[in-house]
């Protein structure tokens, strides 16, 4: 999971702080220089953490926080705003124009460009009509991996085999978008070691010869450093304009993600989950920071549940969250959402103070599909109403659904005590910052 190692030990540092009841200047520095080993250790540029611990240290240690009545959550307040501001503050959406739009994603090898362009016309598709133009005519085998995505997200791709020069490719493709109505042409770049002048002097060129609205650099989150070196290079070489983090889904320990945007000057626009082609992202520094701090994603979670529920079934589910009302109908809905939202894992890892709960634990994924065949053995009356089943029931449903009584108890039990569960959290929630749990994004266990 991702920043698992940075997020485990700024937790421990802000134990620390929150237990003490007063905190001097000494505590603060002390807190601040571990604060600083855990960002080194996350990879992040060390210019970056440098002028980051003096920002927070500035603040942190002035009269205002020491005489407060926490002060250890005043630092961590700081920490985190000022780890939002290192990512940019505030989010920066893809800035499109009326007219046609020519994007170019450039990056590293293997950092992710050919899924990001058909993950982006997924996206963009709802407001733009989209053309994909492969421009890689080096990699065996990249023309037709960009035919397959832009099949996937239903967007077309123009491609003159491998035997024509990119620039000429990405002219005849702007050509051919004017031609076509399409207004947003997204091309899809050889990848490059940035050591690699001719392919950079190939950016150029096609940067010269057509008019290139965005730049974007495509970077692999779990590089690390390296990462951050290559986008400095691609932005001295080329310029770019703007920034996508991929494979946040990873095991990614930070150190790009917090570093990027400091260094390269440039904004991260949107972030990539995951392999699917709907696995995409707009970047979020204040969501990124609290990942990151390990307070989860509350919100990014809710935006999946919200992403993947009508508003109406959302309404209804929040209901019967807060009321605890819920059944068997809705659970089977949930592992359907669940699918949906990504692996349960992942989910987990947003939640605040689960991340670390489930360090050690491997969630086996195909554990859902027990449940749900017993679910599914039972009527939709019994789903409805499960005080109702009986033993005789409790037979006739381990017999449909393959399993022993002794599962069909357990599920039902395990259901009792979520829902319970879901009580307490409900109660929990409804205090600050969490509005929204209750609110329109709905969400709840499945199990
Ligand atoms: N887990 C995860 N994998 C990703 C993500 N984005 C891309 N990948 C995987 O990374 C690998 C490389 O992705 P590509 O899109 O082919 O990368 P590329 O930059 O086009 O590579 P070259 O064209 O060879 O330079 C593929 O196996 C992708 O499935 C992501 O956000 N998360
Ligand atoms: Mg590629």
């Amino acid at each position: 999971m991702a920043f698992e190692g940075i997020s485990e030990k700024l937790q421990n540092i802000f134990k620390g702080l929150k237990n003490k009841g007063r905190l001097t200047e000494a505590d603060v520095k002390a807190a601040l220089r571990e604060v600083k080993m855990a960002l080194l250790e996350a990879d992040v540029n060390f210019r970056v953490v440098k002028q980051f611990v003096k920002a927070v240290e500035e603040r942190a240690v002035g009269q205002d926080v020491m005489n407060s009545l926490t002060p250890g959550q005043m630092v961590i307040k700081i920490v985190n705003e000022e780890m939002v501001k290192l990512m940019g503050g505030e989010p920066v959406r893809l800035p499109l124009h009326s007219g046609m739009n020519v994007l170019m994603m450039v990056g590293l090898n293997g950092a992710g460009k050919t899924t990001m362009t058909a993950k982006l016309a997924g996206e963009l598709k709802k407001y733009r009509r989209p053309l994909l133009v492969a421009a890689d005519i080096y990699r065996p085998a990249a023309i037709e991996q960009l035919q397959i995505n832009g099949g996937k997200v239903g967007v077309p791709v123009f491609t003159m085999g491998d035997k024509h020069n990119p620039v000429d490719i990405v002219k005849a493709a702007i050509e051919h978008a004017s031609k076509n109505g399409n207004d947003l042409v997204i091309v899809d770049t050889a990848g490059r070691q940035h050591i690699d002048e001719a392919l950079m002097d190939e950016l150029v060129a096609i940067k010269a010869a057509v008019k290139i609205d965005q730049t974007l650099l495509v970077v692999d989150a779990m590089t690390g450093q390296d990462a951050v070196n290559a986008a400095n290079s691609f932005n001295e070489r080329i310029g770019i304009d703007g920034v996508i983090l991929t494979k946040l889904d990873s095991d990614t320990r930070g150190g790009a993600a917090l570093s990027i945007r400091s260094v390269t000057g440039k904004p991260i626009i949107y972030s990539g989950i995951g392999e699917k082609l709907t696995d995409i992202e707009q970047f979020y520094p204040d969501r990124m920071a609290s990942r990151i701090l390990g307070m989860g994603d509350i919100l990014s979670l809710i935006e999946k549940a919200e992403a993947s529920y009508t508003e109406e079934q959302a309404d209804k589910l929040a209901k019967k969250f807060k009321k605890a009302e819920f059944d068997f109908n809705d659970m089977l809905e949930q592992f359907d959402q669940m699918n949906k939202m990504g692996s349960i894992q992942d989910i987990m890892g947003m939640i605040p103070g689960m991340g670390n709960k489930l360090k050690n634990v491997e969630i086996d994924e195909k554990a859902m599909n027990k449940p749900k065949a017993i679910i599914l053995s039972m009527t939709p009356a019994e789903r409805a109403n499960p005080k109702c089943i009986n033993p005789s029931r409790k037979r006739r449903i381990a017999k449909g659904a393959g399993v022993e009584v002794a599962d069909v108890n357990r599920l039902l039990n395990q259901f009792e005590q979520s829902k319970k569960m879901m009580k307490q959290m409900s109660g929990m929630m409804s205090g600050k910052g969490g509005r929204r749990f209750g609110g329109k994004g709905g969400f709840r266990f499945p199990f």
